[in-house]
C-alpha cells in the first residue's frame, strides 16, 4: 500500500493547523497549540442533526482510505477535552456523506512520549472528504484533538484487455487470407503513431504519442503476426456512441489481431471497468464499431472478431469478400477532413468530399504519376506506392473502385 500521511488538521472554521517539527514522527508534544480545539458547537457540513463538534478533512481528490491513527488532545491539564465517541462520515463530493461508523478515541496520556493510537481501518473506502463528528468528550468544556493520520492509496483504474480482430480491405489478400505488410518490408512504417495531428483522429485519455523503440517490433517470428500498420482504437460511452471515453494507438498484425505497441501483447486500456462500444479506426479505411456495448474485463480473453459475423458490427457495414469481412478501403481524405466526407468513401462530388479527387491531388493531378516508397493516406492498398495506373493489385484507383462494387457513383457510409 502506498501511504500518504495527512498531518494537517482542518478545523470547523477551516484554518489548517500543521504539526510542529518532531524528532520522533509518532510522538506528539503536550502543547495545547498544536491541534484542534472547538468550544462552540456549529452545524456540520453533512447537514444532519443540530450544532455539534466536528472536523472535516479534504484530501484534494478521491483516495482509497485505510488505517487511521490519532493523537488525542495531550495537554496534561486538559486531557478531558479529548474526543471520546466519534462518528466518521465519508464523501467523494463534499455534499453527499455516507456514515462509515462510530468509534471511540482513548484519552491521551499527557506525556512527552505520547505516540497516539491506531483507530479503525477504513479498508479501502473511497473518499475525498472525511468528516469526524464528536458526540462526547472526556468531560472537558471544549472538544480537542491533537492530530490524525490516515493511510491513503491512489485509486488506479483497472487495465482492461481490448482483444479485437479486424481486416483492412486495402492490403487484404483473399488467397492468403492475410493482409500484405509491404509498409513494413519497405521500412516505411513510422515508429511513432501517425494519428496525432490528423484532424479527424482526436486522442482522448491515454492515447497519443505511442512510439516503438525500434522497427524490429514490427517483425514477429510468426510471419502472420508481422505488423501491417497503426490503428486507432476507441472506447465509447455505452449510453452515447458519440462520446469517446478513451483512445489508444495500436498495431495490427497480418492476420488482423490488434496488439499493443510491442507488436505482440494484447492491448490494454486503463479505464473504469464498464461496458463500452469498441471502435477500430484506420487512417484511410472506414471505421468499425461493435454492434452493442461490450463488457471488458481485466483478464478477458474474449476476442472481438469483426471478420466473420456482420451482426457484431454496428450498422453491419463491412466489405464482404466471399464471407470474410474487412473494413472498407479508399478513404483517401478520411484523416484530414472533419466534414461528413471522413465517414464516406465516394468518387463523386466536389473535390472537398471526393476520395478520387484526393487521390488524384496526391499525384499532382497527373494520373500517370507514381509516388514510390511513401507512407501516405492516398496509398489505399498500403503497398507503399501511390498510383492510379497498372493492374488492380498495385493500383490504388482500382482499390477505391472495387470497394464501390465497380460503380463509381456508389457511396459507402460509416454508420457512426
Ligand atoms: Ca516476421
Ligand atoms: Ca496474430
Ligand atoms: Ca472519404
Ligand atoms: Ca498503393
Amino acid at each position: 500500500m502506498k501511504n500518504i500521511f495527512i498531518f494537517a488538521l482542518i478545523s470547523s472554521i477551516l484554518i489548517p493547523l500543521t504539526a510542529v517539527g518532531q524528532c520522533y514522527v509518532d510522538r506528539h508534544n503536550t502543547s495545547k497549540n498544536t491541534g484542534w480545539t472547538s468550544c462552540t458547537a456549529s452545524a456540520p457540513p453533512h447537514g444532519v442533526g443540530g450544532d455539534t463538534y466536528w472536523l472535516s478533512y479534504d484530501f484534494g481528490h478521491v483516495y482509497s482510505l485505510y488505517q487511521l491513527h490519532y493523537w488525542n488532545h495531550n495537554h496534561p491539564d486538559e486531557l478531558t477535552n479529548g474526543l471520546q465517541e466519534v462518528t466518521i462520515f465519508l464523501s467523494t463530493d463534499g455534499s453527499q456523506y455516507t456514515e462509515w461508523g462510530t468509534t471511540t478515541f482513548n484519552m491521551a496520556d499527557g506525556g512527552g512520549f505520547y505516540e497516539g493510537e491506531d483507530g479503525p481501518n477504513l479498508n479501502g473506502e473511497d473518499a475525498r472528504y472525511m468528516l469526524i463528528v464528536a458526540s462526547s468528550n472526556y468531560g472537558g468544556s471544549c472538544y480537542s484533538l491533537a492530530e490524525i493520520r490516515i493511510g491513503l492509496e491512489e485509486i488506479t483504474a483497472p487495465e482492461l484487455v481490448i482483444d479485437a480482430k479486424v481486416l483492412l480491405s486495402g492490403p487484404y489478400n483473399s488467397s492468403t487470407e492475410l493482409m500484405s505488410d509491404q509498409l513494413r518490408t519497405k521500412n516505411l512504417l513510422p515508429l511513432q503513431e501517425p494519428y496525432s495531428g490528423k484532424a479527424s483522429f482526436v486522442h482522448v485519455g491515454e492515447g497519443g504519442g505511442e512510439i516503438v523503440g525500434d522497427a524490429s517490433v514490427f517483425d514477429n517470428t510468426n510471419d502472420e503476426d508481422d505488423i501491417v500498420d497503426w490503428v486507432f482504437v476507441e472506447l465509447r460511452d455505452k449510453d452515447d456512441i458519440n462520446t469517446v471515453v478513451n483512445t489508444k494507438s495500436a498495431l495490427i498484425q497480418r492476420d488482423g489481431d490488434i496488439v499493443d505497441i510491442d507488436g505482440e501483447s494484447r492491448l490494454v486500456m486503463k479505464v473504469e471497468a464498464d461496458d463500452y462500444y469498441l471502435v477500430i479506426r484506420h487512417r484511410n479505411h472506414l471505421g468499425v464499431m461493435s454492434a452493442t456495448p461490450i463488457t471488458f474485463r481485466a483478464a478477458s480473453s474474449i476476442k472481438n472478431d469483426f471478420t466473420q459475423d456482420a451482426s457484431l458490427v454496428y450498422g453491419g457495414s463491412l466489405y464482404d469478400n466471399d464471407g470474410t469481412l474487412s473494413m472498407f478501403a479508399g478513404n483517401a481524405n478520411g484523416a484530414n477532413v472533419v466534414s461528413a466526407a471522413q465517414k464516406q468513401i465516394r468518387m463523386t462530388g466536389p473535390p472537398s468530399i471526393n476520395d478520387y479527387s484526393q487521390l488524384l491531388s496526391t499525384l499532382s493531378d497527373l494520373y500517370v504519376s507514381i509516388i514510390f516508397n511513401v507512407y501516405d493516406d492516398s496509398d489505399l492498398n498500403l503497398d507503399g506506392n501511390v498510383r492510379m495506373t497498372g493492374p488492380p493489385v498495385i493500383n490504388d484507383y482500382s482499390t477505391l473502385l472495387k470497394q464501390l462494387d465497380d460503380q463509381y457513383v456508389n457511396i459507402i457510409f460509416q454508420a457512426f
